[in-house]
């Protein structure tokens, strides 16, 4: 599964910090707005705590992660979308993205300049917001003007029109509901206002209650706020990438990963974009898949090896809710393992471990 995120807000709040942090790239984050146009792209390892928690107790160190793309774009300013500050070639950048992280400033920090002069989340984020708005509405626009002299788009201009009078209300497309038949056509067009986006509060120790942040401001209710210190997950970001993962650290890894807010940022995306998580492991390595709420034990089966697609069996099946629950000592035998055994009909559930039996 080829997720991609894409991460935008104004210059200079922390965005290539964030890049940074995620990616354990060390891109350029200097104090000065517009370093540069084209976007950062790396790649985030999902830190799951189950998956070191089954690796601890299965005694197996070599450890996968599911992972994301991510992209970095260079900060917005009022009237991107109308081509200032080459908006419009940042804003291109997320037509590919399924998800977008919106960072917002919300430290103080003199020092750092801010584009407008003020420290003002909300402000803010409908700066970016009223840019997302207009350039879905402009690329709307144009796609109207293209179509209005064929009969033969009825349905298109139809609908084209519906869009446009959302965003001219100053609301994302992602507020609207749509027929089966719109939704085809739509999620075609690769809209931004149509994309989930988590804002993410980028805070100093400073306590700022950040939950007054209403439904108006952030457009459409469905979206997720989240807090996180970039500068605290920097230095447990560093402790993280420091330890080595060999088996005596697992417990000490889990703990500071609890403290790891940024995997609250994973979970939310997850949600967010109906994906799950399952695990596989052999006596080499643990792995986490990402899958969509809902597949089958024969899609993920495909997924993972066509061999094994081909020669299903049936699959073997605990959830690693129970699998934690159960005494530690019992898995000296791995073939001891309480699995539940399914059929390639079987839905996948968030969190199972599945051993898959073929041909
Ligand atoms: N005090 C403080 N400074 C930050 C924080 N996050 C980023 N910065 C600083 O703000 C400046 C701009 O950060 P950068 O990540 O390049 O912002 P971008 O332009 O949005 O990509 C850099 O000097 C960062 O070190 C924060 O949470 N607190
Ligand atoms: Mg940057």
């Amino acid at each position: 599964m080829n997720i991609k995120c894409g991460i935008i807000g104004l210059p200079n709040i922390g965005k290539s910090t964030l890049f940074n942090l995620l990616t354990n790239s060390q891109v350029r984050t200097d104090n000065y707005p517009f370093c540069t146009i084209n976007p950062n792209i790396g790649i985030v390892d999902l830190y799951d705590p189950r998956l070191y928690k089954i690796a601890d107790i299965i005694n197996i160190s070599n450890i996968l992660c599911s992972r994301i793309q991510l992209i970095d774009t260079a900060g917005l300013i009022k009237n991107a979308a109308n081509g200032i500050g080459l908006g419009e070639k940042i804003l291109e950048q997320l037509y590919k993205v399924n998800i977008i992280y919106h960072v917002v400033r919300n430290f103080k920090k003199n020092s750092i300049h801010h584009v407008y002069n003020r420290i003002s989340p909300i402000e803010d984020i409908n700066i970016i917001n009223m840019e997302l708005i207009l350039y879905d509405l402009i690329k709307c626009e144009n796609l109207l003007s293209k179509l209005k002299y064929n009969i033969t788009n009825e349905n298109i201009i139809k609908i084209c029109n519906k869009l446009i009078s959302c965003l001219n209300n100053n609301k994302m497309l992602k507020t609207l509901e749509f027929s089966d038949e719109e939704k085809n056509i739509v999620s075609n067009l690769n809209f931004i206002t149509l994309k989930p986006m988590i804002y993410i509060f980028n805070c100093d120790d400073t306590k700022t209650n950040v939950q007054n942040i209403s439904n108006t401001t952030i457009n459409y209710n469905k979206d997720i706020v989240i807090n996180i210190n970039f500068l605290k997950e920097k230095n447990i970001n560093f402790i993280i990438k420091k330890s080595t993962l060999d088996k005596t650290n697992f417990r000490t890894y889990n703990k500071i990963l609890s403290k790891y807010n940024l995997v609250r940022l994973f979970i939310h995306t997850f949600n967010l974009l109906n994906i799950i998580t399952f695990f596989t492991f052999n006596d080499k390595e643990i792995k986490s898949w990402m899958i969509k709420r809902g597949t089958t034990a024969l899609t993920a089966a495909k997924k993972i090896h066509s061999d094994i697609y081909n020669g299903f069996i049936k699959v073997k099946v605990i959830n690693y809710n129970k699998f934690v629950l159960i005494d530690n000592n019992k898995f000296q035998k791995l073939n001891k393992i309480p699995y539940a055994i399914y059929n390639k009909h079987y839905s996948i559930m968030d969190g199972d471990i599945l051993k898959f039996v073929f041909r």
